[in-house]
């Protein structure tokens, strides 16, 4: 097992499970329970079976983890402290297709992005690019089309393995009313139209969440690409409008409130600098727009617009 540990979180990554997230933790709340079961990328493939993560069938082509900046050499075993962190992997899913992904953590949120690219045309009968076991105290839940309409609500508390479908939702919260904490999980995708589809498994140990895209018997097209863009927020409140919480904007908005304001735009000032500085974790997290690992003037009109359209 490897450990990134910052100040206030705790990540386990399990290089047997092809470097896929086993735990993680943020300001002492388990986000990411290790209940045996799958984290990160998937594919079911008809007639073949499922491929990645603890599924098997994922083959390591590079893998790198850089430590607030710094790469750092990848080693089991190992417990690397620092305040932010980077992992990026290349793998292949059983040499059908390949899989590019990233962690970027940073205190308090994890970003993870999985671009997926088909080698043959093949019928992919399920594809997760996202799937996490979250803590079994999360039972109450909110499905959101960012940052507006509430789609669904409801509790996944009973434990008996059934699903809480959430379709057309952008952002997926999910509270712990116990102990006033949740986690808002954030989904983009690039490379289709429609088709995404997260839902909640209520299994008796965990609250997993899934994000689908495509499922079909027939085949995709050789060369076809999927990415997916998930963000994780971790969040605190008592009030009983505890969606309030969820339902935020994300980008330019590193002071969790419901606007994108001059005082996010101190926190960004903080960050902007020229196009050849590579930028910290947290100012990559939430203002690099065009995903450049810089916050530089590009990155300054989106965050004018992202005010303006307050
Ligand atoms: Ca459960
Ligand atoms: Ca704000
Ligand atoms: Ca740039
Ligand atoms: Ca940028």
């Amino acid at each position: 097992m490897i450990t990134l540990a910052g100040s206030n979180f705790n990540v386990m990554i399990d290089p047997d499970s092809a470097y896929t997230i086993k735990a993680l933790a943020f300001d002492g709340t388990e986000v990411v329970v290790d209940s045996g079961s799958c984290q990160g990328t998937v594919i079911l493939i008809s007639n073949f079976g499922w491929y990645g993560s603890c599924h098997g069938r994922e083959y390591l082509n590079d893998i790198r983890l850089y430590v607030d900046g710094q790469e750092a050499a990848v080693q089991d075993g190992m417990h690397y402290q620092g305040s932010w962190f980077r992992l990026v992997k290349e793998s292949s899913l059983g040499g059908l297709a390949i899989l590019q992904s990233e962690i970027l953590v940073i205190e308090n949120a994890i970003r993870e992005k999985a671009t997926v690219t088909f080698l043959y045309a093949i019928p992919v009968a399920k594809f997760y690019p996202f799937l996490s076991s979250h803590n079994n105290a999360f039972t109450e839940v909110v499905g959101i089309e960012s940052p507006d309409a509430v789609l669904q609500d409801g509790q996944t508390g009973l434990d008996d393995d059934s699903m809480f479908d959430l379709p057309g939702s952008d952002v997926i919260g999910q509270y712990d009313p116990n102990d006033s904490v949740g986690i808002a999980t954030h989904f983009a995708i690039t490379g289709m139209d429609d088709g995404s589809y997260p839902f909640i498994w209520d299994r008796p140990n965990d609250n997993k969440l899934y994000f689908r895209l495509v499922g079909s018997t027939n085949p995709v097209p050789i060369g076809a690409q999927f990415s997916s863009t998930t963000t994780r927020v971790l969040f605190r409140t008592t009030s009983v409008d505890w969606q309030d919480s969820v339902a935020i904007p994300l980008f330019g908005n590193p002071v969790r409130d419901g606007l994108v304001d001059l005082a996010d735009f101190a926190e960004f000032e903080q960050c902007l600098q020229s196009p050849q500085t590579p930028a910290t974790g947290v100012c990559t997290f939430w203002f690099d727009a065009d995903d450049d690992q810089d916050v530089d003037l590009r990155d300054f009109a989106e965050m004018q617009r992202a005010i303006s359209n307050q």
